[in-house]
Parts: C-alpha cells; structure tokens; sequence
C-alpha cells in the first residue's frame, strides 16, 4: 500500500503525522527547486507553523525540469516521510506541508499563475548555484508583474542556495529583467513596486539532506508499514539564519518562533557555512571520488582525511571569518560529517563542483595570501579536483562527471598524464571557478603543480599524508 491521504491514518501511533487541514487553505509559499534538501528543511519549519494553526504556509511546490519526482509526490498526495538520525535517536515524521506541486519546465504557466495567486505571500527558491539563469528571472518577474498589474501586495522572494548574498544575486536577476530591455512607464512603474514592496532577503540554510536512496525507501516501509517512494532521511540539526527583510515584517517574530534566525547580519553566517562546512564538503567529495570512497562518512573516518579537514577550517578559513564561534562550528561539523545514518554521495557533492568552488575555496585562499600565510590544503584540495577531472578513480573505475562545465573541464583534464603542469595551469586559469586574482598567482599555481605531480605518482591518500607530515 502506497503513502497517501487514504493511508495516513493506519501508520503506527508513534509516527508524527499532519493534523492541520490540508485542503482547506491556499498555498501561502510558493516554492521552487522540489529536491530532497527543501522537502527536509522548509518544508518542516512550515509544517511546525502549521501545526500551530497558521494556515498561511503551505506550499506550492515547483520541480523545476524532472516530472518523476512531481507525479511521485502528487501519486501520495504531497505526503512523505523523514527519518530524522543522529546520535541522539531516529525518529520518523510525516510531512503534509506540500499542498499543491507543477513543473516549471512543462507547466510554466501555472507557476506563473501560482506567484500572482493572491494568497501567496512567499517564494522561496532553491534552484541550485546553477539555476540563476535568466529564465528563472523572467519566470520571476512575470508572476510579480501579474501581481502589480492586480493590486496585489507584495511579497517576500527568499533565495536559499548556498550562494553568498543569494538575495542581491536574485534580486539583481529578477531586475535585469527588465533593464536590459528598453524601459517603458509600465516597466519604470513594476521596477518602483518591486522596490517599495518585495523583499528579496539573503538567507544562510542548513541541514545535511542526501538525496534519496532505495536503502531509505525500505527502511521507511519498515518504520511505516506502506510504501513511501519519496521518503528522505537527514540529520537531527538544522539551521535557517535569514535576513530581517520582509514583504510583511511581522513575518520575522513568526518565523523566530519556529526556530528561525532573523537578523541583521546574514554574511558572517553565510561565509561560514560556505567556506566550512561546503569548502571541507567539496575537499572530502573529489577526494572520496578519486579514491573510490563512497560516502562522506567513509572519507571522514579516515584518520588523514579527518584530520586535514579539521586543518583546512582551524587555519586556512577560520583566520578570514567574521563569526567568532567557529572552533565549536567546526568541531560540531566534524560530528556531522561522520552520522552512520547520513549515506551522503561524494559524487552527489563532486556534481556541479565549477558551480560550487567559485564560493567555497578561493575567499580563504586570497585570505592566506593577503597575510603571507600557507595554502596548503586548499591547493592540495584543487589538485584533487584536476586529479578528478580524469573521469577514473585511482582503482580503475570510471565515474562520470555531472557537471555543467564537463566536457569543458575534461577536454583540459584530459592531458593531465602526459602535460601534468600544462594542465594545471590551463585549469587555474579559469576565472569562472577561481575568479579574477588567483589565476595569476604564481606561488597558488606553483603549490597546485606540486601536490598534483604528488597525486599523479602517489595517490591522493599518500600526498594528504605528505601535506600533515610538512604541517605538522
Ligand atoms: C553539499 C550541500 O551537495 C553539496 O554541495 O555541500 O548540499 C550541503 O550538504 C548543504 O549545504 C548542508 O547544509
């Protein structure tokens, strides 16, 4: 038996399951970007004001390209179960947050139509660093066009990827939607609303969501007892830090009351989990790649890689942030890094990986070398990441790249055995991952050469071991 409305109520009494109505209301937040990490994070601070009695947060959620995943949810009615495990315990929950969802790729109007709706107050958006293309500017603006064009009030557009001041970049997006074409009165007057009365606040995320596996699936038929083929599994810590920017500002006291961080200081936050927990993300995902360790917990467990990560947060990106707590944030992330329960892909994080540098490792290089200090990690890091450019781990086993930038960044990877040092520098001189300085720092590119030549003879394993050694 399937997950559903019908089905709710024969799960076990132990389960947490909705009990607020869910077809009474309309949506109040529509959101975009329907993978794992929203179903496990928003989707459960809007579940607990619900549960409350506020009926403004249920959502409409948007799949961006892939039907599957739409016609699965709607197939359970929008229901679907969470194995919340860590140290502390595992529990499982039942969301029912998810009232309404569409695809924007096939269904673009109905979104559109979904923005304008006058119960809507809320958009909130994670699209992926790659997703801030034009068309999601223009699918923006013409939903908010509509509602300036009603008389609706404005609204709040909450971008939640892990992009630093993610809410200047949409705003900016949605803006140049306009500007770059001729402006007329109407659009002069729609660019004044958008000003006066939307809100496009910056936000720092966080929860650790792998995407869903078949492992979860049938443990969530054991813990329920009826099939759930969108079930999830995450960690007991989250975090939603957010910026007092609101369409209604009465929102912020809402959303404290739900757990929620509001304040005024977004950034200190953002760098820290950008530059922390993705940076080390991203080091630990194209190292367990190349050396065909599966998940992140099976990098961390090893005593090197531990170890380093824990060097590469202490003294290469602790120097350079501005939040003061950062040893307790990276210790409480080295636990994290490590929940059995969390089977978290490195090929899921190494996905998109030119996307996902550019924010997490070059601000803490350009730190170090502004005040004269070692690099180290973060070059032997991009070394893993041209190493892994080669497309086969050290153990033979090819893998693919899943990566917007991959023929691209493979095309140069690809003479990395024959012209190891042409290569490197052909890939550090990319400024769409490593921006406009580094590319001509000559000791950054002199130490990437180094730990990859080391790569190439000896194995990633054997170079970190190196690198501990010299630190030590
Ligand atoms: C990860 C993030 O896939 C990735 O790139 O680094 O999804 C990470 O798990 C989240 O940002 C944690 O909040």
């Amino acid at each position: 038996m399937p997950l559903s409305a019908l089905t709710l109520s024969s799960l076990p009494a132990t389960i947490q399951t909705p009990t607020y109505d869910r077809t009474a209301h309309a949506p109040g937040v529509v959101h975009l970007g329907l993978g794992a990490f929203h179903r496990a994070h928003q989707a459960m601070v809007f579940d607990q004001l619900l549960t409350r009695g506020d009926t403004r947060w249920g959502i409409h959620g948007v799949g961006m390209t892939r039907p599957d995943l739409v016609n699965q949810l709607r197939a359970q009615d929008g229901l679907y179960a969470v194995r919340i495990a860590d140290a502390q315990g595992v529990k499982w929950q039942v969301l029912g947050a998810l009232w309404r969802t569409n695809v924007a790729a096939t269904e673009r109007d109905a979104v559109v139509q979904a923005i304008a709706a006058p119960a809507t107050r809320w958009v909130t958006l994670t699209v992926t660093e790659k997703g801030y293309t034009q068309a999601l500017g223009q699918l923006l603006l013409d939903g908010l066009r509509l509602r300036q064009q009603a008389g609706l009030p404005g609204i709040t557009v909450a971008s939640c990827d892990n992009l630093q001041g993610n809410g200047h970049k949409l705003q900016a997006l949605v803006k140049a939607q306009i500007s770059s074409n001729d402006t007329t009165p109407q659009d002069a007057q729609l660019l004044r609303w958008l000003d006066a009365l939307c809100a496009f606040p910056c936000s720092m995320v966080d929860r650790i969501v792998p995407a869903a596996t078949p492992e979860v699936m049938a443990a969530a038929q054991e813990a329920l007892g009826v099939q759930d083929n969108c079930a999830l599994s995450t960690e007991g810590f989250w975090e939603w830090v957010i910026e007092d920017r609101f369409a209604d500002p009465s929102d912020a006291a809402v959303l404290q009351s739900a757990g929620v961080r509001v304040t005024g200081d977004v950034h200190s936050y953002e760098e820290a989990k950008l530059r922390m927990l993705n940076g080390s993300h991203s080091a630990m995902a194209l190292m367990g790649a190349v050396t065909g360790r599966p998940f992140i917990a099976s990098c961390i467990g090893v005593d090197h890689i531990r170890t380093f990560v824990h060097q590469l947060m202490g003294r290469e990106v602790a120097p350079h942030l501005s939040r003061s707590d950062w040893a307790e944030y990276r210790d409480a992330l080295i636990a994290r890094f490590g929940n059995p329960y969390l089977k978290h892909s490195v090929h899921q994080i190494a996905t998109d990986s030119s996307q996902k540098i550019p924010q997490r490792w070059p601000p803490s290089v350009l730190g170090q070398i502004a005040q004269g200090a070692s690099f180290e990690h973060h070059a032997l890091a991009a070394a893993v990441f041209v190493r892994y450019t080669l497309g086969v781990d050290e153990n033979g086993q090819p893998y693919a790249l899943n990566d917007p930038q991959a023929d691209s960044l493979m095309a140069l990877g690809a003479a990395q055995r024959t012209e190891p040092a042409a290569c490197v520098r052909a890939l550090l001189s990319r400024e769409d991952l490593w921006g406009t300085t580094l590319p001509h720092n000559t000791a950054w590119l002199a130490r990437v050469t180094h730990w990859h030549q080391h790569i190439l003879q000896h194995g990633v394993d054997a170079a970190i071991q190196q690198l501990l050694a010299q630190e030590a």
